[in-house]
């Protein structure tokens, strides 16, 4: 009996390990603009991340338009913040931010924010 009890708290021990380590770099703590804000057309976003990342892909998607691929710098550090040019000058509207990042142990982390431009 008590053995049985042993391996479910071990179990239990181990799913929460797995879901504070998943969760130590899958986490995007802000950005700028930041998720629904309503901004002039921004020159630049910046991600911050909870641990040291690679960015691997950034777009800002146009709500009913064509994503617009950012231009990544391929040869930037991993690091927890990462300032993004934009490239162009956005119209007023509603976007989304889709990006694909890489932790230091290679494991890739996506998600998306929006924001609006007035
Ligand atoms: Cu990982």
């Amino acid at each position: 009996m008590i053995r049985v009890f042993v391996a479910i708290l071990s179990g239990v021990a181990l799913a929460v390990t797995l879901t504070l380590s998943a969760a130590a770099h899958t986490t995007l703590t802000s950005s700028v603009p930041a998720d629904g804000a309503e901004v002039a057309p921004p020159e630049e976003l910046m991600l911050e991340f909870g641990a040291d990342v690679k960015l691997a892909r950034v777009q800002i998607v146009p709500i009913g338009g064509k994503p617009i691929r950012l231009k990544l710098d391929r040869s930037a550090p991993a690091s927890t913040k990462m300032v993004v040019p934009v490239g162009e000058a956005l119209a007023p509207g509603a976007y989304v931010v889709e990006w694909r990042a890489v932790a230091d142990d290679g494991h890739i982390m996506t998600g998306e924010f929006g924001f609006s431009v007035r």
